[in-house]
């Protein structure tokens, strides 16, 4: 009997891991609803928010913009003397394939320098904590009357209200609403091999 709990306990605990890891490849459209456009804030935007290896961002903007990654002193200055990618189009995605900062702009004459076209990711390492951690404020972010979280820490109240004044805060959309939640799956699963461990 106990080798077959102990069976049983190994394959919940391999479904809650592929719940978890259904988190991965999250993709966030830059600036939410409001997308890349000069009057932004896209130091709101990012607050709050964990990037993490295999995650990509989207930009969607009308086609007068356009998105150009680049160093960290154009970015400071505003100026696209060495742009490491030119793109435009209207729907542009970069993956995030490597911890670190990465830096975009829009090189219309004063949509950065003097718009909000500007906008700085950083890239952490992939963690399932974190990816749960990050759906969670996702949820939390998404509008007045967030998802059920039964034990969310207090952080991720701290991140709504940072974020409660910014037109970034915008709800998310519906596209990504089942991704938050596959972590409580997985919470719950885990929860169910304990249990089954306990019995056992
Ligand atoms: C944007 O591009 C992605 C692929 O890069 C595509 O799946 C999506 O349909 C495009 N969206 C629009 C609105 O063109
Ligand atoms: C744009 O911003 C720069 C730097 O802050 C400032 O010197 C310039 O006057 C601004 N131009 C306009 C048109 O607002
Ligand atoms: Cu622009």
């Amino acid at each position: 009997m106990k080798s077959n709990s102990g069976a049983l306990l190994a394959v919940v605990m391999a479904v809650a891991a592929v719940a978890s890891t259904a988190v991965v490849a999250k993709d966030y459209t830059v600036g939410g609803s409001y997308g890349w456009d000069t009057y932004v804030d896209y130091d709101k935007w990012t607050a709050g928010k964990t990037f993490m290896v295999g995650d990509s961002i989207t930009f969607k903007y009308e086609p007068y913009h356009n998105v150009l990654e680049v160093p960290e002193a154009d970015y400071d200055s505003c100026t696209a003397n060495s742009a490491v990618s030119v793109r435009s189009g209207g729907n542009t995605t970069f993956e995030l394939a490597a911890a670190g900062t990465r830096y975009f702009i829009c090189s219309i004459p004063r949509h950065c320098l003097n718009g909000t076209m500007h906008v700085k990711v950083t890239t952490v390492p992939y963690s399932a904590a974190a990816a749960a951690a990050a759906a969670a404020a996702a949820a939390a972010d998404a509008g007045p009357s967030p998802a059920p979280l039964p034990s969310a820490p207090a952080d991720e109240h701290k991140a709504t209200s940072d974020t409660g004044s910014s037109p970034a805060a915008a709800p998310r959309t519906a596209a990504c609403a089942p991704r938050h939640h596959q972590p409580l799956v997985a919470v719950a699963g885990l929860a169910l091999a304990a249990l089954l461990a306990m019995a056992a």
